[in-house]
Parts: C-alpha cells; structure tokens; sequence
C-alpha cells in the first residue's frame, strides 16, 4: 500500500511492508482452520505484512524444512506453530544467527526461551485442570473408568492437558484405563476408540477424556456405532469448543467443553511488528480460555465466532 515515508523508526524489511514466513501445523482439526483465518486475517496486504504461508500436514520434519525455506528467502520474521515441542534448537539457532526474529503462536517448543521472541498461545495445562476438577466434581466419587485421546504424540497441548488432567483427577475414584493418541484428527478419535470398545467392552468405558472437539467427535461416531449413547452411557469431556464440538454439548452428546482460543492471529501481528520496531515485546502472553457445560453452551452457540 501507499507508504507513509515518515511513519515507523526504521527497522527491518526495507519498505514498511512485512515479509512474514508462516510455518502453520497443517489441517488436522476444526479449530486449525479458525486459527489459520484468523492469523490471514491479521496479516493482510492491508495491515501491511506479505504473508508467506505453509501448512505441514502434521509432518515435523517437513514443518522444520519450511521454516528454513523462510530463511533462506531472507523473510523478516517467522512465525511458527509448532507440532511438537522438540527438535527445534538447531533451526531457531539458524534463524537467530541470519538475524530473522521468530514468534511463537499457539504451541510452544522445549527449546531455550533465548531462540524466540515471544510465545502468544493458551495454558494448555490450565485447560486440563479444568477438564479434570470437572470431572473430579461429577464423576470423582464412584469408581469410573475412563480411556483418554491423546493429541498429537510430543506436542505441548497434548502433554499439558495429560498433565494438568491428572493433577486435578488425583485421589479421585476415576481410573485411567488406557490412553492413545488420535492426533487430535475425527478419523484418528473415531480409530482409536473402535479400537477401546473392541479390547474393552462398551460397557466397561464410563469416561471419554478428549485433548480436542475433533477427536471427540470421532469417538461419538464409534460409540453409536457400537449401540451406546455419547454423553449418557459414556460421558465425554473435551477440549477446544470449536462449533461442531458446541454443537455436541448442546445436543448432549458431549457432557463439558474446555475453551482453547484459537483467535490468536491480532495479537501475533502485533508481536512482529512491535520485534521489527525494536520495541519491548512481552515474551508470553496467554489467550483467555472459557469453559461450558449444557446450559452454557446454549446460551453461548449463536454468537460464538468459530
Ligand atoms: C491447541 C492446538 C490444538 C487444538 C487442536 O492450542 O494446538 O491443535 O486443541 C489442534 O484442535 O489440532
């Protein structure tokens, strides 16, 4: 767009427009999409950013191949949401020595803080004690055995949430019967729990724990399936409170959902540009997470934005 020549003091990318390399997980779930319109959104032509975007199909190595992609096109800064949380100390530390600043948004990695400059993403092992009080709360008191689907195998949501969940849950009646991941796909919940109801017995699962709606959905399929009633014979708790997973809940097919923002996208672009500026940046910043139950999720669906 125009340029207004005295605006800005200075700082990276030539002209004032931002080249920013985006290195996004991939497509795997409903809330992926919302988080992936929104940061388009926020880096527009008009808010003066060229977005550079990959998505990496849940592929760790090739999310790590784009991002040095982003560096040998000398972008101004990068942007990652990555899978898992390991791996990433050599690339960060290409990217700090050809000196492109890189944020964080939505997960975060094990690598030193040093190698980022800033996280903008959700407690994920908040969102997992409030899973866990709740069903502590409702289901604490009298022997329950529940099956858990994991997220994606090394990611920080899914550690965080197993975590925060089994914190909350501790010296209650609830037993942890088995827990795989479903890498937090419908396809990979509804596999994982055909595969539960086949070495368990419908009859002998009362507890679904879901990291996210996407998964939950797809154990709702296998119960049906298998003649039961989500939400009844087999409570279901989750994760994310994307539409379709609110949905559930309304219809009583999930019993709780644990909001996970995923609007993030506002608040990452202002975290580049304040980097390119030199200005103070803070380097965590959380993203408010809500929580519903029936009753809440009815009053909330129609204005909820994604
Ligand atoms: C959490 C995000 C997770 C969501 C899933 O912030 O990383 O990844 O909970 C998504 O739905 O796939």
């Amino acid at each position: 767009g125009s340029s207004d020549a005295a605006s800005g003091d200075g700082g990276g990318g030539g002209g004032d427009t931002i080249v920013v390399g985006f290195a996004q997980t991939g497509s795997e779930s409903g809330w992926r999409s919302a988080n992936t319109e929104s940061m388009k959104t926020a880096f527009s032509e008009d808010n003066g950013f060229e977005l550079v975007f990959n998505a990496a199909d849940n592929d760790t190595a090739a999310q790590i191949a784009a991002v040095r992609g982003f560096i040998n096109q000398g972008v101004d800064a990068i942007v990652i949401a990555p899978i898992v949380e390991d791996g990433w100390d050599d690339v960060l530390t290409e990217a700090a020595d050809a000196g492109i600043p890189v944020i964080l948004e939505d997960r975060t990695v094990s690598a030193s803080e040093d190698l980022y400059a800033a996280w903008i993403g959700l407690d994920f092992e908040e969102e997992g004690v409030k899973a866990g009080e709740w069903a502590a709360e409702m289901y604490g008191d009298e022997e329950t055995k529940m099956v858990v689907l994991e997220g994606t195998t090394g990611s920080a949501p899914a550690n965080d949430r197993a975590t925060g969940f089994d914190a909350a849950i501790e010296g209650t009646m609830i037993e942890k019967i088995d827990s795989q991941t479903g890498d937090f796909t419908r396809d990979g919940g509804k596999s994982v729990m055909e595969g539960f109801i086949q070495n368990y017995g419908v009859d002998n699962i009362d507890l679904v724990y879901a990291h996210n709606d996407d998964m939950a959905l797809g154990a709702i399929e296998a119960i049906e399936a298998a003649g039961a009633v989500p939400g009844e014979d087999i409570k279901i708790i989750s994760i994310d409170a994307v539409h379709d997973g609110m949905q559930a809940l309304v219809d009583g097919k999930i019993n709780y959902i644990v909001e996970c923002n995923p609007l993030l996208g506002d608040l990452v672009a202002a975290a580049v540009t304040g980097v390119i500026n030199g200005d103070d940046v803070e380097a965590v910043q959380y993203v408010e997470d809500l929580a519903f139950d029936q009753a809440a999720a009815e009053a909330a669906l129609p204005d909820r934005k994604y």
